[in-house]
């Protein structure tokens, strides 16, 4: 059975307590990745799917949701520490919880410090939390036309993943629209087309983490 914590956000100053984080995981060569989408897009797959492909990769995971500690047992059993932080109502994670949680982490021992965070496309686009990259995943029944309607999460993306490129077609995903949106919210980011079923996209996701592992 998983940790859980349970938090609040106790602080205004989230900026300061972002970096505090970057500096533990930069003193540890740590590198962090927020995980930020919609609920049921694919984030816990992917992060199983990641660990259980890459043994010699080491991941912890912080999995921030409304309640239960239902993601963080998903990650132990794919073999990576996970620490499950409920906020009990809150829509987002703030740099302060991800502080107090990181010395329940061995950092010394991770290559990555995953944090999944609270599934929706809106408040947790506005809070840094201190990590290296910030990434954002749509699904594709989740329709091609969110990026306009959510553009916070989109244009501060340093990764956009499609996942679930698998049922594409069957949902009628159109990802020139996509595309096209992504010209005028966040023309700097390509997105990357990935599916845990077919496994596409997996392999260049693969060499991005070494590539950037420290
Ligand atoms: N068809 C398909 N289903 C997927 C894919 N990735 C995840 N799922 C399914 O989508 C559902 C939600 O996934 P989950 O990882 O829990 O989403 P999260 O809420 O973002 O963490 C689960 O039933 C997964 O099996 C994919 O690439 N293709
Ligand atoms: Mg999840």
């Amino acid at each position: 059975m998983a940790d859980i914590v349970v938090m609040r956000a106790v602080s205004s100053d989230n900026q300061a307590h972002a970096d505090v984080v970057r500096k533990i995981l930069d003193d540890n060569g740590v590198f962090g990745m927020n995980l930020l989408s919609s609920p049921g897009s694919g984030k816990t797959t992917l992060l199983e799917k990641t660990i259980r492909d890459n043994p010699d990769l080491k991941f912890g995971v912080i999995e921030g949701d409304v309640f239960t500690a239902r993601d963080a047992s998903r990650i132990e059993a794919a073999g990576a520490p996970s620490i499950q932080l409920n906020t009990e109502g809150a829509c987002h994670l703030t740099a302060n919880m991800i502080e107090m949680v990181l010395p329940k982490f061995e950092l010394k021992t991770l290559d990555f410090l995953v944090v999944e965070n609270i599934g929706n496309l809106i408040c947790p686009a506005a809070y840094s939390l201190g990590v290296h990259k910030r990434v954002v995943l749509l699904s594709t029944p989740e329709g091609h036309d969110k990026i306009l309607k959510y553009p916070q999460a989109f244009n501060t993306a340093d990764m956009i993943l499609i996942t679930k490129t698998d049922v594409a077609d069957a949902v009628g995903f159109d990802m020139k629209v996509v595309v096209e949106d992504l010209k005028a919210v966040n023309p700097k980011v390509e997105p990357w087309l990935m599916s845990s079923v077919t496994g596409e996209g997996y392999d260049r996701w693969y060499d991005w983490l070494r590539s950037n592992k420290k």
